[in-house]
């Protein structure tokens, strides 16, 4: 039995490869290869590493994916950004799909819900080489919508929530075999990811735990796992020195929600072990939790490596902070970039999320925010809104008549809500854009 598996492309105003990184479907790749006699097939057409690699990475990795300017669906047509696709250019995709023997199975993952004409594009090409295949999409589309997810998608079946343990059913169910293995929701049971099947293994993702402890009103993390699921330091000491010895990779790329969350049972212990053994780099690309940066926690983040880091801020404003579950207040954000200094951080390292575009946000309370990411001279990121299916401020605004009553998936992009729905005026937008950049300026020339 064959099975392929893609990670699809992106459509959208903009997407930047910030260590972008399939991690669900390595997840089940490996499962795959370790639990069953199929064999497997592999395309990510986001992997700017392979031969087609068109663009420049930075030295950590990071870097602009190829793109190719395409026309905007009508709801679009008014925005005042172009629209691409993100990935490969389609040429070389094809070439890899002829490549191909004949595939029993395709399997989709997917990763933001507004990503819908990248993933039915590559369904399309899918069909054209294989038109007899049976395609499964899994990832956040699925888990977060409801049945209607089959009026925008064109696979022709979806799977819900992990997959370690469905895909070995989807297997069977196709005349595979499977082999006996342990039970996968003791997250210590899982195997690590099939990093061999990316193009470049210097960069990797490390995921400590799965889920958030929090409750924020945007987020869908709980909605993507049930519990906060921690792994036994253990074995992420194991993975990292495994990942390290086997690819020499250099840089590790933090994917959990909740990273530094009961961090003397996690964090703490493995990189107590780490600062003794390894020099290697770690990112926080995802933000963590200023609260949870005390004097040694700051102390273990500088001396273990880690280059990017990115304090989740969200907002001085009460109200917003509240949205956030009050998870920071404005006294623990200074602490927080006190105590990085204190370890050895330059200000200027030392990087913010700034909630940006959520609804009748006031420029006001953006500018205020912004204005005190000066005065503490660290560089700040806009991350913009976007709303999430089935999270509260999503109910809200279909409540309110911001989004449409019945399901419009275009109107949970980041973009499209900033510019059509949150209520700022374009002039507004560049503003903040820019006044963001002058502070960013502001910090890196102290
Ligand atoms: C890590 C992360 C990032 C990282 C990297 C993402 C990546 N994978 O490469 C970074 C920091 C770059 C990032 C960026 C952003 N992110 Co993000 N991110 C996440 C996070 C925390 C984890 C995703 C992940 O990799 N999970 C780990 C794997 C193991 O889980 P998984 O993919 O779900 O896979 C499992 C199942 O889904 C299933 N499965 C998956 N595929 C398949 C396929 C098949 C066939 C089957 C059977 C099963 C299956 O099995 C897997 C194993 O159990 C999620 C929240 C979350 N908890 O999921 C938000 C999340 C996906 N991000 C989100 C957002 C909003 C963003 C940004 C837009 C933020 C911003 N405002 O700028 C940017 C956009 C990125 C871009 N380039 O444009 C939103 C999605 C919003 C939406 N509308 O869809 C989420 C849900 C957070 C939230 N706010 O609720 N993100």
């Amino acid at each position: 039995m064959k099975v392929l598996l893609v990670n699809p492309y992106i459509y959208d105003f903009t997407a930047f490869d910030l260590w972008l990184r399939p991690l669900g479907l390595l997840y089940i790749a490996s499962i795959i290869k370790k639990y069953t006699n199929a064999e497997i097939y592999w395309i990510d057409v986001l992997d700017r590493f392979q031969d087609h690699s068109l663009n420049k990475s930075k030295e950590d990795g990071r870097g602009k994916f190829h793109r190719e300017i395409v026309d905007k669906p009508e709801i679009y047509k008014t925005i005042p950004r172009n629209y691409s696709r993100y990935g490969m250019p389609v040429d070389n995709f094809i070439e890899k799909l002829n490549k191909l023997p004949d595939i029993n199975i395709i399997l989709i993952t997917t990763l933001m819900t507004y990503w819908i004409d990248g993933i039915n594009f590559t369904i399309e090409k899918l069909r054209e080489r294989f038109p007899k295949t049976k395609i499964f999409v899994g990832g956040l589309l699925p888990t977060l919508l409801n049945s209607n997810i089959k009026k925008y998608i064109k696979a022709d079946s979806f799977i819900k929530g992990h997959g370690e343990e469905k895909v070995l059913k989807i297997i069977k169910d196709n005349n595979g075999k499977i082999y006996n293995h342990p039970d996968f929701s003791y997250i210590d049971n899982l195997p690590f990811p099939l990093y061999e099947l990316l193009a470049n293994k210097k960069y990797l993702p490390l995921m400590t735990s799965r889920g958030c402890l929090y409750n924020c009103s945007y987020c869908a993390s709980k909605f993507l796992n049930e519990h906060f699921i921690e792994r036994s330091y253990k074995k992420i000491i194991e993975e990292i020195y495994y990942m390290y010895d086997k690819y020499k990779t250099e840089h590790f790329i933090i994917f959990d929600d909740a990273f530094l969350v009961n961090k003397e049972t996690r964090f703490l212990k493995v990189f107590n072990e780490i600062i003794k053994n390894l020099d290697v780099k770690f990112h926080t690309p995802n933000g963590i939790h200023a609260k949870e940066v005390d004097k040694e926690t700051a102390e273990m983040l500088y001396k273990s490596g880690f280059k990017t880091i990115r304090l989740s801020f969200e907002s001085i404003n009460p109200e917003i902070l509240s949205k956030s579950s009050n998870k920071v207040t404005i006294k623990e954000m200074i602490e927080a970039v006190n105590n990085l200094e204190k370890a050895g951080f330059k200000r200027k390292e030392i990087e913010c999320y700034i909630l940006f575009g959520i609804f009748e946000q006031k420029t006001e309370n953006i500018i205020k925010s912004l204005d005190f990411v000066k005065e503490q001279g660290i560089i700040p990121h806009l991350s913009y809104f976007s709303p999430v299916p089935q999270t509260t401020d999503f109910l809200n605004l279909q409540k309110l008549g911001v989004l449409s009553k019945k399901l419009n998936l275009y109107e949970t992009n980041k973009i499209y809500f900033i510019y059509m729905k949150s209520g700022l005026s374009i002039d507004e937008i560049k503003h903040i854009k820019d006044l963001t950049i002058e502070v960013t300026h502001t910090a890196q020339n102290k």
